[in-house]
């Protein structure tokens, strides 16, 4: 549609040099445990604010925002008295089914991303293809236990509902680490950068990269 030569009438309002639609989602879902409202914008720049009652979390999503270019507000309020698995878990739905709806189409997008990332002594590597096939490889020995109300098991669990949620494929793998806080931050941060060149537009790329001719 973005590249349509005919005729526009006359009163079509102008949007400028760019008549692609903002790649941009907001989505509410309220269940018996949370309450999550989120709103991203795939061509952003880290902007928003963040605010799960998981501390942690918080941070990660902080980092998520910032490596995937990405401009994201999260307000969750969750049944944390139960611990903080159903609050992480459900702000990875949303922002999957945000994810999935802010793609739309995904024409012209790059589709494939992958990116390696240390944070000191750790290392984290993530490969993503959106494929509109839900898939989610994690590897990591990380230790048990919490950090900042972040059970530290809840890395897959967010990870899977948003590969869930939004369709895509990824693979994840901690590569070296002892410190538990670097190693799930290099997963966020690996993850964000292989999201920020999937989700690219490529200018080469004349409609949805496929031989199949869809990724939905
Ligand atoms: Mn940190």
């Amino acid at each position: 549609m973005s590249g349509s030569q005919g005729q526009e009438p006359a009163t079509t309002p102008s949007r400028g040099a760019d008549a692609r639609a903002p790649r941009r989602a907001e989505i509410e879902r309220s269940t018996k445990e949370t309450d999550v409202r989120l709103s991203l914008a795939l061509d952003g720049s880290g902007a928003g604010e963040r605010s799960t009652g998981v501390g942690f979390l918080d941070h990660m999503l902080d980092l998520l925002a910032r490596h995937g270019r990405l401009d994201l507000d999260v307000s969750v309020r969750g049944d944390l008295q139960t611990g903080s698995h159903h609050s992480v878990e459900d702000t990875g739905i949303v922002l999957g089914q945000a994810l999935d709806q802010a793609l739309g189409s995904r024409t012209g997008i790059a589709r494939y991303g992958w990116a390696t990332v240390p944070m000191d002594e750790a290392r984290a590597a993530c490969t993503i293809d959106i494929s509109g096939r839900p898939f989610l490889a994690f590897s990591a020995a990380l230790p048990p236990g919490e950090t900042g109300g972040f059970d530290h098991e809840l890395t897959e669990e967010f990870f899977r509902a948003i590969a869930n949620a939004a369709k895509l494929t990824a693979h994840l793998e901690v590569q070296a680490g002892s410190n538990v806080h670097h190693m799930i931050e290099a997963c966020f941060k690996a993850f964000a950068r292989a999201l920020h060149a999937a989700v690219a537009l490529d200018p080469t790329e004349p409609g949805v990269p496929s031989t199949k001719g869809t990724l939905t």
